[in-house]
């Protein structure tokens, strides 16, 4: 049994973009629209999780279910005494199956610009997991920054964790451009496991994205009422709609608030005019097969070490390691 272990927090989220500013600039835009990392304030983030649950949306759980059938090859893949490094660590649920079929882990550096769940996060994974060293960073992770120190590897890989398929909410040069900050933060002989949705029937996409219940349709108009809200808005609900759809010549779905009618709306005091049928961009969830996310990951720097996918092959998991 190893002494007992650190729980460390660093908080590196002072400078961040305010949704006032994020908000006034992209309704600015010829082409209206708002960065998708706003949608994840405390209602959003609830409505996301029970996106996860939904019937026709199976990211999460096939994502889930090659994690934890395959642990034991991922973590001999990953190998003895590795740091484990969360991008987006949220409440740290999939990282957990991971962990607990690694040898000797030796930490887990989370990261999150959620202040608060990250700080119950890391108090969970020091009590579950007791020989663990856990550094939690609260940081925007889509944005340039420097880790702290980390403790010494004792001789392990550091490998970052991106599951969830995330990458697919940036754009391929966006994704890119993460990647190799990772792989700079990671150090030499760094390693990702990452997460990444397939292409597939577009039928299956559609309804994935555009649930029965209403709950995506829901998470999206939920940016209209964060201006409200946070912004002394007045976004009538009854004159906004929702668009989701896949789009093959670009291998994303993209996600969309419609203005049902002409309108003026107020956001902090700056009148935006709308036309009926314009609309806001409010996500892309990008799609590839595994030989493009392979040519992506190696314009970032990495070759591709290991993949694993469920048999429907709807989901895949990637281990890239860096060149
Ligand atoms: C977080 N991200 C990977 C989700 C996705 O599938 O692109 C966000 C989401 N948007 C609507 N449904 C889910």
């Amino acid at each position: 049994m190893r002494a007992q272990k650190q729980i460390a927090f660093v908080d590196m989220a002072a400078k961040q973009e305010s949704f006032r500013d994020a908000a006034i600039a992209g309704l600015s835009q010829r082409r209206k629209s708002i960065p998708s990392r706003f949608l994840y304030d405390e209602r959003g983030s609830a409505l996301f999780e029970r996106i996860c649950e939904l019937p026709e949306y199976y990211v999460t759980r096939t994502e889930l279910a090659i994690l934890g059938e395959r642990a034991g090859e991922i973590a001999s893949r990953l190998g003895p005494r590795c740091q484990l490094v969360e991008f987006g660590s949220g409440a740290s649920v999939k990282v957990r199956s991971l962990l607990a079929a690694l040898s000797e882990p030796q930490a887990y550096v989370p990261i999150d610009i959620s202040r608060e769940q990250l700080r119950d996060a890391a108090h969970d994974m020091a009590r579950d997991f007791p020989d663990l060293d856990v550094v939690a960073v609260c940081a925007d992770y889509s944005a340039p920054f420097t880790l702290p120190p980390l403790p010494p590897t004792g001789g392990g890989r550091r490998v970052g964790f991106f599951p969830g398929s995330t990458i697919g909410n940036f754009t391929p040069p966006e994704a890119t451009s993460f990647l190799m900050g990772c792989r700079h933060l990671l150090g030499p002989g760094g390693g990702m496991l990452i997460g990444v949705d397939l292409k597939k029937d577009p039928a299956i996409l559609n309804a994935a994205y555009d649930d029965s219940a209403g709950v995506t349709a829901a998470f999206i108009l939920n940016l209209l009422e964060r201006m409200n809200r946070e912004l002394d808005a007045d976004c009538d609900m009854n004159r906004f709609g929702f668009e989701a759809f896949y789009n093959p010549e670009m291998g994303r779905v993209e996600l969309y608030i419609r203005s049902l009618v002409d309108q003026i709306v107020t956001v902090a005091g700056v009148r935006f005019g709308f036309t009926a049928g314009e609309r806001i961009h409010a996500e892309y969830s990008y799609k590839f097969d595994l030989a493009e996310f392979r040519r992506l990951a190696e314009h970032a720097g990495y070759r591709s070490a290991a993949c694993w996918t469920d048999a429907a092959r709807l989901f895949s998991v990637h281990y890239l390691l860096a060149e």
